[in-house]
């Protein structure tokens, strides 16, 4: 058999098997598809070191990566397996039966698929061995590679892409944008002050107070984001409780909501990084919730569960504090939550970083102890309790770029959820602290925008930069990495003057 023509039948035969697996996810359930599945078991399983430098690296565009490296992968071995099998069908099947095992696991480690769910991967293993059987069989009668032959080939290509394509199809057929659409405006019985005119300074280079929605920073485990209506959705109020809750969309849009300004930040953002943004939340507040259920002494933890089996522990007592703030937000920014920030319903706590907060998708609620269970990144080496840490980050200018002078206007934000930023201080080239204009705080839990105008000469600057919360704390000089509970250091940047 040409080598061309064994190559082909084993790149052929992985991608039926693969087309297959995703078809019949697509009917019963869009996460049971092997070759997502097998990618979120490697998302799991990733040391929390890589993760953090693809994260870093690649941004949001962290899973496209990871999906592309597997598919090359995938094909690369597809190949090898082919050229091994001139010969005999041998090699291949076993590739075909090692490939479909290894998707049979990582279904079955998923924790948000369903006991169908692993019909998928067997329809991979089944398919992928059986059409790259006969693909070697027809090749080896017709050689060299005959009409009839090419056939085969055609039938095989044309029935993976049909089958690919149906699969995604049918995986997305809730239609989860068309009951976000009929919800409507969720209107806010208790409204968030309006900003008051000096909200950012965004002329001078600061992003705008509310982040935008499509600007919304993103960070999350999902490889394809979770589908939920609002008609399906419940959530379920349950552990150390006095009585257990099974909340439905209608019951909590129909209470008094309120709308809250908040900053939400990552612990992993990096000093300087973009994993900040504010938006107007409107929802439900999540102490009345717990107050409703009766929250049992000796409970600790607040353990929350996505719909894809994620899960984050808060505080008890941060939670339920009344001044704090943490709500079920169902909007955001005037819209229901978009698909990609946890709709139908999500929850936000002011001052904890997202990893122990902010669970998108949330199904669960359940009120226990930090000794009985560990949340998702808990589990991988991240801290158990996330307070956010002060912190600054310089706008304006960008790192290395070229400005007119001799006045700069140097800019950015700082942020201290829940005590709120007192002072922000800049220096120049290492010579002494001065204090920056702040902006109107628009409370305590929400970024503040600074900026001072500086007289330099030209020439190259390094201009740093370090805020001081209303507790009187200055966020320390020392450069920690995200790992465990949140980066520190004094963000700098070094341009020119021209
Ligand atoms: N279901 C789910 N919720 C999640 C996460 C996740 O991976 N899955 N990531 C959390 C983290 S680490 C952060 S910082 C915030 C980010 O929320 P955003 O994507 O809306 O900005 O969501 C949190 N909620
Ligand atoms: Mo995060």
């Amino acid at each position: 058999m040409k080598r061309r023509t064994a190559a082909l039948i084993g790149l052929l035969g992985v991608a039926a098997a693969l087309a297959a697996g995703h078809l019949v996810a697509g009917l019963v359930g869009p996460s049971a598809s092997p070759y997502l599945a097998v990618g979120n078991t490697a998302i799991d399983f990733t040391p929390i070191q890589l993760k953090d430098f693809a994260v870093r690296t690649f941004g949001t565009y962290d899973k496209l990566v990871l999906l592309s490296g597997m598919a090359v992968t995938i094909a690369a071995l597809a190949v090898i397996a082919g050229l091994l099998s001139r010969r005999s069908p041998l090699p291949g099947t076993v590739f075909a039966l090692g490939l479909g095992l290894v998707g049979i696991g990582a279904v079955l480690y998923r924790p948000d698929v369903g006991t169908l769910g692993v019909l998928a991967p067997v329809a991979s293993l089944v398919v992928g061995v059986v059409v790259f059987r006969w693909l070697h069989a027809a090749a080896t009668a017709h050689e060299p590679l005959s009409g009839e032959g090419r056939r085969n080939f055609l039938i095989v290509a044309g029935a993976s892409v049909l089958a690919g394509v149906g699969g995604q199809f049918l995986g997305t057929r809730v239609d989860v944008e068309k009951s976000r659409a009929a919800i409507g405006t969720l209107t806010p019985a208790t409204k968030a002050p309006a900003l008051p005119a000096m909200a950012d300074f965004s002329a001078d280079g600061t992003p705008s107070f509310i982040t935008p929605n499509k600007d919304f920073y993103r960070v999350d485990t999902a490889l394809s984001v979770p589908r939920v209506t609002a008609e399906d959705w419940v959530l379920r109020v349950h552990g150390l409780v006095d009585r257990e809750l099974n909340l439905r969309y209608a019951d909590l849009r129909q209470r008094d909501l309120v709308e809250r300004t908040i900053t939400m930040t990552c612990v992993s953002n990096e000093v300087g990084g973009p994993y900040v943004s504010t938006a107007n939340f409107v929802g439900v507040p999540l102490r009345d919730v717990l107050m409703e259920a009766g929250v049992k002494q000796g409970a600790d933890q607040l353990y929350s569960t996505s719909v894809d089996g994620w899960t984050a522990g808060s505080p008890v007592d941060v939670v339920m504090e009344a001044e704090r703030g943490a709500m079920i937000a169902l909007a955001m920014n005037g819209e229901p939550l978009p698909v990609e920030h946890g709709f139908p319903a999500r929850l936000v706590v002011p001052g904890l970083y997202g990893y122990v907060s902010a669970t998108k998708w949330v199904v669960d609620l359940e009120v226990t102890t930090f000794a009985a269970k560990q949340g998702y990144w808990l589990q991988r080496g991240w801290g158990q309790k996330g307070p956010i840490k002060t912190m600054s980050r310089i706008d304006f200018p960008k790192g290395l770029a070229t400005t007119k002078g001799p006045k700069v206007v140097v800019s950015g934000v700082a942020w201290a959820q829940p005590t709120g930023v007192a002072k922000v201080e800049v220096r120049v080239d290492g010579g002494p602290w001065r204090a920056a204009d702040l902006t109107t705080e628009v409370n305590r839990s929400t970024w503040r925008m600074w900026k001072a105008e500086l007289d330099l000469p030209t020439g190259g600057h390094t201009v740093e930069a370090r805020a001081t919360d209303q507790s009187g704390f200055t966020q320390p000089q020392d450069r920690v990495a995200p790992i465990p509970d949140g980066a520190t250091g004094w963000h700098s940047i070094f341009f020119t003057v021209e």
